[in-house]
């Protein structure tokens, strides 16, 4: 058994011998496998140890100071340290730390800003944008009446005359950007200035990039936002959850928009995770990490072309890069089963102007950040690639295996959670 988890662990396994199993199989999963999913990560211990810790017993609807309950002077403490060191690592004037994820994050961001009915200009979601940016299964979509701008056609990066004359003829009352497949940095300067133009508040949803901006290896948006929302648990490196940074003159809608107007009592054991995590952020040590977030990923994007699949926009400046994989002969659903046969984990992805369905498509997004936080560089990429082509050209079962072979080997010279 693994000794990665601490004493309570024995008294689960007693107790619930079933889901003490699942920790322990996702725990081996996690570790022997590939982990290129572009939006996860894997927490320090000491973010783990805050989930799993006594907060979590502890309801505290309200903010610190002013509670609904008693007994919240020690949350209150944790509250307070996460809003704190958001604030200073951001460079932000205030800092909302309760959302329980980006989507109630986002919930919260319309809630503050706009009414149902009111439009909304965001990212296309088959561009790169996310449900929450209106697609029509989605509240955003069925609540607001969502316009969207693309990608350009020749280059595959946003398209900043379509964005701005679509902004000048919906007048939107706020402008979105921040996207889940989009390889490329934004230019926040000029959403601001076009926001400015039309008089739209500018909503950035940082959650992929915000681990980038924490460790300062790409422009931040905050300084140009006046509302910015994310996860905490993809580059960042934090626990499951979200978070929102605002101007000090939206504090008010903010606060009042997470709580009461979007949910309950927030996840003080998270709070916690968070405030862990974004004083691990103000480190050197995670500054460099960001940094060789990005060189891996450049890398990875260049050996996957070398092994005859296109990038998306011409490679990449971020944490992830999205293939176009139709010179391999098979779809993003087939390439996504045949690695996850090998042992790696990524996922299909549409590509802008993608002519297959949203569940097949014709790309593969890979990301870096798990990889990287394993202390893998560009050589394990360079191997990550030929192991990737080499697992898509196949549907040899046997092939597979022995991929899953060399990619247990790789993975076991990077170890994750040991004793
Ligand atoms: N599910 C996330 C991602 O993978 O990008 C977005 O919410």
């Amino acid at each position: 058994m693994s000794t990665f988890y601490g004493p309570d662990f024995q008294a689960l396994t007693k107790q619930d011998p079933e889901i003490a199993a699942v920790l322990l199989s996702e725990l081996k999963r996690q570790q022997t496998n590939l982990q290129l999913i572009a939006s996860e990560n894997f927490t320090s211990r000491a973010v783990l140890a805050a989930m799993g810790s006594s907060l979590s017993n502890k309801y505290a609807e309200g903010y610190p100071g002013k509670r609904y309950y008693g007994g919240c002077e020690e949350v209150d403490k944790a509250e307070f340290l996460a809003i704190e060191r958001a604030k200073s690592l951001f460079g932000a004037e205030h800092a909302n730390v309760q959302p329980h994820s980006g989507g109630s994050a986002n919930v919260a961001v319309y809630q503050a800003f706009t009414k149902p009915g009111d439009t909304v200009l965001a990212m296309s979601l088959p561009h790169g944008g996310h449900l929450t940016h209106g697609s029509p299964v989605n509240f955003s979509g069925k609540w607001f009446n969502v316009e969207s701008y693309g990608v350009r056609a020749d280059n595959e990066l946003i398209d900043y005359d379509e964005l701005r004359d679509k902004a000048i003829a919906v007048k939107p009352k706020m402008i979105c950007s921040g996207a889940t497949a989009y390889p490329s940095l934004i230019d926040f300067e000029k959403i601001r200035t076009i926001c400015d133009e039309v008089g739209a508040i500018m909503w950035v949803d940082a959650a992929h990039f915000i681990g980038l901006v924490a460790g300062k290896a790409i422009p931040s948006p905050v300084p140009y936002a006046d509302v910015v929302s994310f996860t905490t648990h993809k580059v960042l490196r934090g626990p499951r959850g979200g978070m929102i940074l605002a101007k000090a003159e939206h504090a008010a809608a903010i606060d009042k928009a997470v709580f009461p107007g979007m949910q309950g009592g927030p996840i003080m054991s998270a709070i916690a995770g968070k405030a862990v995590a974004l004083a691990e952020c103000a480190t050197p040590g995670y500054q460099k990490y960001a940094k060789d977030v990005i060189v891996n990923a450049k890398a990875l994007a260049a050996a996957l072309e070398s092994e005859g699949m296109r990038a998306v926009s011409g490679g990449t400046q971020t944490h992830l890069a999205l293939m176009d994989i139709r010179s391999t002969g098979v779809t993003g659903k087939v390439a996504d089963e045949r690695c996850g046969a090998a042992g790696i984990v990524m996922n299909k992805n549409s590509i802008p102007y993608d002519p297959e369905k949203p569940a097949v498509t014709s790309g593969v997004r890979v990301g870096t950040p798990a990889t990287t936080t394993q202390g893998m560089g560009p050589a394990e990429m360079k191997q990550i690639a030929s192991l990737i082509a080499r697992a898509i050209a196949t549907d040899d079962g046997a092939t597979h295996a022995l991929i899953k072979t060399e990619v247990h080997a790789l993975t076991a010279r990077f170890p994750i959670y040991q004793a």
